[in-house]
């Protein structure tokens, strides 16, 4: 132990990360983490892959990419789910998604960024300006996106490639987005000298397929009457999803599947109390943020279903593995990234028709729209979806959320409240 924590210190000092700094951000990652899912009962043995992917996002998975670049590899740092992970494993370079979860980091971005904008935004530079971030310097290359305003503006200042999301879904829309794919595709093989190929490429798709594929086998076991991974651990899996190696995780997740398989047919349950189930929908949660699902299930109700981009707007869709030209083959990962549902686009019809496919499916009860402080697209569309689920008796609460600790309880009171109206069977929205 002693020798490879050594180890990652002589790696971590290597590639510019403040040790001091690091410590601190380390130990109040291991102590959210600790108070957010080792609570819980009964959860599955193979959990203890995720958790270790967790505590490796800053150790193990940093090494590997330190070898894969020593090698001759590239890496591209990416912030959004648009990006599309199959053109850039397709030219030999690896996504490594930075968005931030810790709080400790938050405060860190101030010298740059004003406070009031989201803790993803914030916590993702902050790491990066108070030189935690082991990622800053293993990145060759790193491309935004113009999804919300947080986001656009501020790659204009640190200078990153900016793809443009189109905001609306006409078919104009479309070939404005397919020809940043595009562009992406010709940027990653500058960056890697190496030629996207036929070949290549749908070995990539059916890569990034199968682990979609996989994300959705877990998930479905939460349409159970009794799921055998909790909500909170679900997320765990999206959240490792994003950062650990997709052959790694492919092996990861099937030995999950097995577990959850065997749990489902002797009917065991990831919760010891019987609750409502609820379907979290709204932004993102990256790894190290759980804080909502937390306080949700620890007051008793069983997020069933996430709909964000933590969740199922990762892998809801599939790229189509029909092609065999390399262009039809692009045109199909352009069709899949159109696709997401992002409360960027406007106006954004296909969420609320995803959403209502979603109360039915997971048999839910009531939603909790889960929005990041200052995260104005979920937030404002949050009276949107309401809409849809009033109409379907469905009733919901709203959390609105940052990275820190000091509101648990606040939240507590008002989820508990939330409670006993399912309990009730109440259908109003407590927005
Ligand atoms: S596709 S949700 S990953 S943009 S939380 S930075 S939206 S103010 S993260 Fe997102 Fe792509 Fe959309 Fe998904 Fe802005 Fe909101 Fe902050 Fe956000």
């Amino acid at each position: 132990m002693q020798d490879s924590t050594t180890d990652f210190r002589k790696l971590w000092s290597e590639i510019g990360v403040d040790l001091d700094l690091h410590d601190q951000l380390m130990a109040g990652l291991d102590r959210v983490f600790t108070h957010t899912h080792l609570w819980q009962k009964d959860r599955p043995a193979s959990m203890s892959l995720f958790d270790k992917a967790f505590h490796d996002s800053h150790a193990g998975r940093v090494a590997e990419i330190a070898a894969y670049r020593a090698k001759g590899g590239k890496s591209v740092g990416t912030f959004c789910i648009y990006v599309p992970d199959e053109i850039a494993l397709a030219a030999g370079v690896l996504p490594i998604p930075l968005c931030g979860g810790s709080g400790w980091a938050v405060d860190h971005a101030d010298r740059m960024f004003p406070r009031d904008i989201c803790p993803l935004v914030r916590s993702t530079f902050g790491m990066s300006f108070s030189n935690t971030c082991p990622y800053k310097k293993l990145k060759d290359f790193a491309v935004g996106e113009t999804t919300c305003d947080a986001k656009k503006k501020a790659w204009d200042l640190l200078g990153f490639l900016s793809l443009e999301i189109p905001q609306k879904k006409n078919i104009i829309d479309r070939q404005l987005w397919l020809s940043e794919v595009e562009r992406f595709r010709g940027e990653m093989e500058k960056l890697s000298g190496r030629a996207v190929t036929a070949e290549a490429l749908a070995s990539s798709i059916r890569l990034v397929n199968n682990k979609r594929r996989l994300l959705q086998r877990i998930n479905g076991f939460r349409k159970l009457d009794e799921p055998p991974i909790s909500g909170l651990d679900a997320l765990l899996v999206s959240q490792a999803a994003l950062n650990m190696d997709v052959e790694a995780f492919n092996a990861a997740a099937g030995v999950l599947v097995a577990e959850l398989e065997e749990r489902a047919s002797k009917g065991v349950s990831a919760y010891s109390m019987p609750g409502p189930r609820v379907l979290f929908a709204g932004s993102p949660s990256p790894m190290g943020f759980a804080k909502t699902h937390y306080v949700v299930e620890s007051s008793g109700l069983r997020i069933v279903a996430d709909e964000s981009c933590t969740g199922m707007r990762y892998f809801r869709d599939l790229v189509d593995e029909g092609a065999s030209s390399l262009e039809d083959m692009i045109s199909a990962i352009a069709d899949r990234y159109f696709s997401i549902d992002c409360a960027c686009f406007s106006p954004n019809m296909e969420r609320m028709d995803n959403v209502a496919a979603l109360l039915p499916e997971y048999r839910v009860q009531g939603v909790i729209h889960g929005i990041l402080q200052y995260c104005h697209g979920y937030d404002i569309e949050a009276k949107a979806l309401d809409k849809v689920l009033s109409a379907a008796g469905v009733p919901s609460l709203k959390i609105v959320a940052d990275y820190g600790e000091q509101d648990e309880e606040q939240i507590r009171v008002r989820v508990e409240a939330f409670r006993e109206l399912l309990a009730v069977g109440g259908g109003i929205t407590t927005g």
